[in-house]
């Protein structure tokens, strides 16, 4: 047995160092088990308070006009995908960077899982939606990182120490509770977002048992609504749900069950009304067939689909509620915070049809569509009407206080359709056989109708395309033509007219800031 051991060589607790391997990972598995806490609690709790995804909309919310629409033309609709990816791996880096910077102290690790933690309740505390129960999940969060970061850089001290001393227990231990914290991190995430969806799911499942029966339809589409079969690749009338374009900036689909859902229409009104999903199923629901179409779509864009839409009418709701004098803008709010404001005129327009609808195409409205309710008004732009997940209307004026979401971004107040056309087919830049050649597509104007649709080729005269079965003003209106063709590159343009005898515009305007417009136009070869 050795006894001349020198006094420096002795280890002492200042000397204990974690490798930095395991010093990341300790930061990393911490501030996963808060990631995982956050998202069970918010699971149990409620919906909308997963700190995590507040993080997430507030930087959406806060990102200035040209790095979203940046996002949006780059990474189109998995933008939300990858802004959640990007924010996993910048939170794992500083995880990780934390660990490592606790080597020795836990002090600058714990201080950065607190940073995080208290980022979390700051976004979910200042969320547009907050109500006060929101702020268990993120201190929830907070805890489980602080706690487990803790434990974690314990016990690989202790192990530290032992190989200094050259035992292995201590070690066997980091192991083991690292891979509590992996499991116990994946068990509560998987469990809160198990939660949130069963319980949506259920309820969409009841609520469309209970639209069969108790709706009159729609007027029944008649024959020849569409080419389809007459010209292959050319739209269908309906749009099922699976293929109905979507657009939100929803981070997260709000998971709502119908029996929790409450609308409360207040502001400019006589009489204050709070509606739950009961009351709205007692009223007459009527079934409308209406195009939907977005600010956004850029000409021959496809961002525009039709469905059948079931609903209770909005403007008797309005009526009963009793509208103030003055009164022009209906201004909602979405359970994620998002807004839209309505010309109030519009929205009370006799035979408009601006409805609270509840059913698409025989079903509940989908999650990604509004579920349990949102708003529907024919011949104006989604932006400015069609609220998802609705659950707050205010009578109110356009006034610089009550600025909806895309206003607050340079989009316009008022944004009513523009008459449009589009080519289907031939697709752009192909090549056809010889002989004559299908040239179709549609053509919308909501709410007045399409009368008349032309085609021209390579600058030629304009000549009228044959319309398909008209359904109503509120629907597109499918066209085709048959052309004869010699060899060669061709460019053919369409525009169409309206009910009221306004043909579109040959003005070419981009989407912002209310709408594009300008006449399409599509080239291909004839072999
Ligand atoms: N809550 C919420 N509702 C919303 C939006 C949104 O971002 N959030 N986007 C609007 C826009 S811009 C359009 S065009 C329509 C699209 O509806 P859809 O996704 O069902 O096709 O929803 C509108 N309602
Ligand atoms: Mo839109």
């Amino acid at each position: 047995m050795s006894t001349a051991v020198a006094p420096e060589a002795a280890p002492t607790p200042r000397s204990r160092v974690i490798p930095w391997p395991l010093a990341a990972l300790i930061g990393v598995l911490a501030v996963g088990a808060a990631l995982g806490a956050g998202s069970l609690v918010a699971g149990v709790v409620s919906p909308s308070s997963s700190p995590y995804l507040a993080v997430g909309d507030t930087v959406i919310r806060y990102s200035p006009e040209p790095v979203t629409e940046f996002a949006k033309a780059t990474f189109g609709t998995a933008d939300k995908p990858i802004l959640l990816g990007g924010m996993a791996v910048v939170i794992l880096l500083v995880a990780a960077a934390a660990g490592i910077a606790s080597r020795r102290s836990r002090r600058p690790g714990v201080a950065v899982v607190t940073v995080l933690g208290v980022a979390g309740f700051a976004a979910v505390a200042f969320a547009p939606s907050f109500a006060p129960l929101d702020l268990v999940a993120p201190l929830a969060s907070l805890l489980a990182g602080v706690v487990s970061f803790r434990w974690l850089h314990r016990l690989a001290l202790d192990a530290a120490d032992e190989r200094t001393a050259g035992t292995g227990v201590s070690r066997r231990k980091v192991l083991i509770g690292s891979s509590a914290a992996v499991g116990l991190g994946a068990l509560a995430s998987g469990g809160g977002g198990l939660l949130l969806g069963r319980g949506a799911e259920e309820s969409r499942a009841t609520v469309t048992r209970m639209l069969a029966g108790s709706t009159t339809p729609a007027p029944a589409i008649p024959a020849g609504v569409d080419f389809a079969s007459a010209v292959p690749g050319t739209t269908r009338f309906l749009t099922s749900n699976a293929d109905f374009y979507r657009i939100d900036v929803a981070l997260r689909i709000p998971q709502l069950r119908a029996a929790d859902w409450r609308l409360r229409i207040h502001g400019m009104v006589d009489r204050e009304i709070t509606l739950t999903f009961d009351d709205l199923m007692r009223r007459p629901l009527v079934e409308r067939t209406v195009t939907m179409t977005c600010v956004s779509n850029p000409v021959g864009g496809d961002l525009i689909s039709t469905a059948n839409f079931v609903g209770a009418d909005l403007r008797d709701i309005l009526l009963e509620a009793g509208v103030q004098q003055g009164a022009d803008q209906v201004f909602c709010t979405s359970a994620d915070g998002w807004t839209a404001g309505t010309p109030t005129d519009v929205v009370l327009e006799q035979g408009r049809g601006a409805m609270l609808a509840i059913g698409m195409n025989g079903e509940a409205l989908p999650p990604e569509h509004g579920f349990p309710v949102r708003m529907i008004v024919p011949g104006l732009y989604g932006y400015v009407s069609a609220t998802k997940w609705i659950v707050d209307m205010e009578v109110t004026t356009f006034g610089r206080d009550k600025q909806s979401y895309w206003l607050q971004r340079g989009w316009a107040e008022r944004a009513p359709i523009k008459t449009e056309a589009r080519i289907d087919m031939p697709k752009g830049f192909s090549s056809v056989p010889a002989g004559p050649v299908d040239v179709a597509g549609i053509a919308w104007s909501q709410p007045r109708g399409i009368s008349k649709v032309e085609v021209r080729t390579d600058g030629g005269p304009w000549r009228p395309a044959e319309l398909a079965t008209e359904v109503g003003g509120d629907t597109w209106r499918m066209w085709k033509t048959r052309l004869d063709l010699a060899a060669g590159s061709h460019t053919v343009q369409v525009r169409a007219t309206d009910a009221d005898g306004d043909t579109q515009t040959e003005q070419r305007a981009d989407p912002v800031p209310d709408g594009a417009s300008g006449w399409p136009a599509t080239i291909f070869t004839v072999a």
